[in-house]
């Protein structure tokens, strides 16, 4: 892979931004990965390269830091994810919108190469198979998160067919990961069960304890989001998005697997309004499509994502 890539991150402040950021990093150089948001990221990401403070609705300055840096790929990660847009649903749906179209014009207008912008297994709904729920199916989702991911695929679907931008997709299960805390999803009770092990604190889950979801490690997460990213062209044949998967667990799971080296761990489980979208979405996902065109192969089952969370948590 030729390091002479210029790379936008949008949105490098957050869960995904901050892992991805240094991974980039480590492999294009430090220079050559320009991190952006509207807040401050963690130390090592603002030390550790170029940061500017950036709008993503600001598509103007969009346009100023692709020309000023000559960027070549774009990583959009800005967006409400599904409890904080269910709060404010008109700005969700601004912000995951406008914000995706803003990036888009940068392919349309050829001032990038590629972009990169993720969906989520919220495309489904409950009218969607439950189990291994595959690539192509019903999609009725009931989150205004939901909706905007959908027809952001369809968008990135449309871009790609008719101006040629060669704009690329996963849609993310919930991610579990130590270096950033989750940013207002459905799914962060898998990050915060472990902080809460770490100070030796019961943990209030705002989810059911048999409440199974699609769930991965970080590590994996971003390997599926470079890879998709460096494959030819040829190889990404489905521009809506693709199905990525590696776990699926209920919060009763993983609290058992971390009393295996806490065993004074307690869980107590209040449901709240989030109960709802996650009953809305599958169990489990089938990826089968991201294995066969890019050769997508995940590493962490939950024993070993377990293990890497308590460990890395302990020692930050
Ligand atoms: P996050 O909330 O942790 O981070 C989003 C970042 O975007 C934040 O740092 C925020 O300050 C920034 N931001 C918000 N508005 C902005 C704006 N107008 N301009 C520039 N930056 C802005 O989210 P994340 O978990 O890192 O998710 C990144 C992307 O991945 C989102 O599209 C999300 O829908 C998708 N995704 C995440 C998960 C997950 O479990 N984390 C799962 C599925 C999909
Ligand atoms: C959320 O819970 O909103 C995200 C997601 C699965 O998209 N983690």
């Amino acid at each position: 892979m030729p390091k002479s890539e210029t790379i936008l991150v949008i949105g490098a402040s957050g869960q995904i931004g901050t892992d991805l950021v240094l991974k980039l990093r480590e492999i294009y150089g430090s220079s050559n990965v320009i991190a952006t948001d509207l807040k401050t990221p963690v130390y090592e990401v603002y030390e550790g390269g170029p940061f500017e403070v950036l709008d993503v609705l600001d598509k103007e300055k969009v346009h100023k830091i692709v020309k000023h840096y000559k960027v070549t790929q774009v990583y959009l990660l800005a967006a409400l994810l599904s409890a904080t847009a269910e709060q404010n649903p008109k700005f969700g749906w601004n912000l995951n919108m406008s914000g995706l179209f803003n990036v888009l014009s940068l392919g349309s207008e050829q001032l990038v190469k590629k972009i990169f912008w993720p969906s989520s297994i919220a495309v489904f709904g409950p009218t969607s198979p439950k189990q291994n729920c595959p690539q192509h199916t019903i999609t009725e989702p009931t989150t205004v998160y939901g909706i905007s991911k959908l027809a952001g695929e369809g968008w990135c679907t449309y871009f790609h067919k008719k101006y040629g931008v060669d704009v690329r997709s996963v849609r993310y299960p919930g991610l579990i990961s130590h270096k950033s805390q989750p940013g207002g999803g459905t799914t962060d009770y898998a990050v915060h069960i472990f902080h809460h092990a770490i100070k030796r604190k019961a943990y209030k889950c705002y989810l059911e304890k048999d409440t199974y979801l699609p769930m991965m490690y970080m590590d994996d997460a971003i390997q599926a989001t470079i890879q998709i990213m460096q494959v030819p062209s040829e190889k990404v044949l489905i521009r809506s998005s693709y199905n990525i998967a590696s776990l699926s667990f209920s919060p009763e799971e993983i609290y058992h697997q971390i009393k295996k080296q806490y065993p004074d761990f307690k869980i107590s489980y209040k449901p709240d309004h989030r109960q709802e979208y996650a009953d809305s979405w599958p169990a489990s996902i089938d990826d089968s499509y991201a294995k066969q065109h890019w050769n997508w192969d995940p590493k962490y089952n939950l024993e070993k994502t377990t293990q890497r969370m308590l460990k890395q948590l302990k020692t930050t």
